[in-house]
């Protein structure tokens, strides 16, 4: 059974930039996974289907009411009881929350189903943490306006980890040496462009010499922009000679 992936929001129709383009959107249409949407507004009693409130002891902006959050949620969880599936993870799109990263995105696209909760105004009455089990995950320390486009961000990372949403080629790319560094330079057609040279190695047909020279630049801009990448993360021998020629290369400290 492909992974069935409930989104919680307010705004269904931004997620087009996910469900209609590119390599998400070809997922979802040929039914790798399954994306739908619960609107908390379906979940309002009242005339209004008002679905925020002024905060409890005053201050700026408006809290999600914990009413149609709770029905909404609720209505996620007994569907997919009635489909025989387990409990899903579910996920509070949040500033608070744990930094989305690759390890974090390879847990998620192991599960059969995920509900993903996107806020809007300053946030959801913290009621709903006590009817339901919700991890928070943060994309980083910078103030976007809801947790929708940061939905988007997680599924888009979980959706091309899900086998065949990838085409052979960029698969292959994703498996290659340089997972946990950063990307090499990249170049294509003309080989000269107003006198700009494109490497001549990458035009010798020599896949080894064209595989070691982007692990060499991959390993150098990673050291010099993104050292943390690499204090945990072991070396095979070839790395670790590559290291070495760069270090001599750069010089004494
Ligand atoms: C200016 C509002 N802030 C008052 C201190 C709090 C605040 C409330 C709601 C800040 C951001 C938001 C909306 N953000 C998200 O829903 C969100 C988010 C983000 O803003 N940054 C990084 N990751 C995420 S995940 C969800």
């Amino acid at each position: 059974m492909a992974p069935q992936y409930h989104v919680v929001t307010l705004f269904p129709e931004m997620f087009a930039a996910l469900t209609d383009f590119g390599v998400s959107g070809r997922a979802v249409k040929n039914q790798l996974c399954g994306v739908r949407f619960w609107n908390p507004r379906d979940f309002t009693q009242d005339n209004y289907h008002t679905v925020d409130d002024r905060p409890f002891g005053g201050g700026p902006g408006m809290v999600m009411l914990v009413e149609p959050l709770d029905l909404a949620l609720t209505a996620v969880k007994a569907e997919l009881l009635r489909k025989g599936m387990p409990s899903p993870r579910m996920i509070y799109l949040s500033p608070q929350g744990r930094r989305l990263d690759q390890s974090l995105v390879q847990e998620l696209v192991q599960e059969p189903a995920l509900v993903l909760l996107a806020g809007r105004y300053e946030g959801i009455d913290e009621r709903v943490f006590a009817r339901h089990a919700l991890e928070e995950v943060s994309l980083g320390d910078y103030v976007l306006s809801g947790g929708e486009l940061p939905a988007m961000v997680l599924l888009d990372a979980v959706i091309r980890q899900i086998p065949g949403a990838l085409g052979h080629a960029d698969s292959a790319k994703e498996d290659s040496f340089s997972d946990g560094l950063l990307d090499c330079p990249h170049y294509t057609r003309p080989e000269d462009y107003l006198g700009l040279k494109s490497p001549q190695v990458l035009r010798g047909g020599n896949h080894a010499e064209v595989s070691r020279w982007r692990l060499r630049q991959s390993l150098s801009r990673t050291a010099l922009r993104r050292p943390d990448l690499l204090e945990h993360r072991a070396m095979s021998p070839m790395e670790l000679e590559l290291l070495g020629e760069l270090r001599r290369e750069a010089g004494p400290e």
